[in-house]
């Protein structure tokens, strides 16, 4: 039997085990107060959902099985969801909704902090009964390591109260320059009824977690992240930003000193200062192959999937394979690149960061920030 512990801090060092999402099944969802799908060129005009097409499945799935070829090739075991029937509709006492949503995005819905694995609260109600496809091996995990702690954050109740009313009336009438203003703000889609967050809007740094908040992750999220965990330091910053949503195609640590970064979303001067201060060289990524479209059909992710990579560990990262600008411009930085092809996984929620979830990478919680500044 294959021998389970549970352990990683970051997102760079040697990777051992980990998920890797399936595309069976996934859903352009119901519309939902959480989210509203306006694809009328694809086939879902607004009000409309159903299953994303067969063939699209069929690609996407050849490419996360390749991933998994490649990735079980250096030795790195590979665990895959439960599929479950997402075109079922799912209720709470608080509400009914149509349909769920997939599970090709692990990362959206579980974070490795050392020995714990922490299911997110997610804040769309197709997304509240995802967790069930991951349970089959957190489970499992439970009972083959003694040391692992397997947590959920508080289950929200997604009432109306959760979500500003007449807030996508306005979204889709606001200008770029609007939306960036209102996200400067943090006046967006959730209120701070209750802790929401999605594990894909932190990222982690050893000791520190640096925690975007976003238009699926508010406030008291945040605050719940930093109550529960007492022995990090959960730092919380906005990027500009027209939709925030996740932080792993935005702000990518590469290895200790090096952090990756999407500069068309602009950081908060103070982090930056924050990370010189701590000796970390922050690097704008090269434009996107994609920036001038077309994206893959029904994707609601942007070009800056370009960027959000797997390291398999301080010198070695998978890369999309037709991100060729980025690839070189990451081999300068001394890295090898593993390409990996993997757009048409895309629609069904991200690339290769957000279709993964490590849960061992050799190494031990560090502190890379030990100069304290401001609020950081
Ligand atoms: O387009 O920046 C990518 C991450 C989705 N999980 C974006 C979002």
């Amino acid at each position: 039997m294959e021998t389970t512990k549970i352990n990683s801090w970051n997102e760079w060092d040697t990777l051992k085990h980990v998920i890797v999402g399936r595309a069976d099944g996934t859903m352009v969802q119901a519309p939902e107060p959480g989210v509203v799908r306006d694809w009328p060129e694809d086939g879902f005009p607004k009000g409309t959902y159903g299953p994303l097409p067969e063939e699209m499945v069929h690609i996407a799935n050849e490419q996360l099985d390749n991933l998994v070829r490649i990735l079980e090739g250096r030795g790195i075991r590979v665990d895959r969801p439960e599929v479950l029937d997402f075109s079922q509709s799912v209720s709470t006492p608080d509400w009914t909704h149509e349909s769920m949503f997939g599970c090709m995005p692990p990362r959206d819905v579980l974070i490795t902090l050392g020995n714990e694995v922490l299911e997110a609260t997610m804040s769309y109600r197709s997304r509240w009964f995802e967790y069930l496809c991951y349970r089959p091996l957190l489970q499992r995990y439970f009972h083959e390591d003694p040391d692992m702690r397997w947590e959920a954050a508080p289950k929200p109740r997604l009432t109306e109260a959760s979500y500003r009313p007449g807030f996508w009336d306005e979204f889709e009438h606001m200008t770029y320059e609007q939306r960036l203003e209102r996200g400067k703000r943090f006046d967006l889609l959730l209120t701070e009824e209750e802790p929401l967050f999605d594990a894909a809007d932190i990222m982690r740094f050893g000791k520190d977690l640096f925690v975007q908040p976003s238009m699926v992750t508010n406030r008291s999220g945040i605050k719940w992240l930093r109550k529960h965990l007492p022995n990090h330091r959960v730092h919380e910053f906005i990027f500009e930003d027209d939709y925030p949503l996740h932080i792993d195609a935005t702000w990518i640590p590469l290895r200790p000193g090096l952090v990756l970064h999407c500069g068309k979303r602009k950081a908060d001067p103070e982090l930056v200062k924050f990370f010189h201060l701590n000796d970390w060289e922050i690097v704008e990524a090269v434009t996107p192959r994609r920036t001038n479209g077309p994206l893959p059909p029904l994707c609601f992710c942007s070009e800056w999937l370009a960027i959000n990579l797997l390291s398999i560990d301080e010198k070695t990262i998978c890369l999309e394979a037709s991100e060729e600008a980025q690839a070189e411009q990451l081999s300068g930085l001394g890295f090898e690149i593993i390409p990996v092809p993997f757009w048409d996984v895309a629609p069904f929620g991200g690339g290769l960061h957000c279709a993964t979830v490590d849960l061992y990478r050799e190494g031990t919680m560090q502190d890379y920030f030990p100069r304290r500044y401001g609020r950081f």
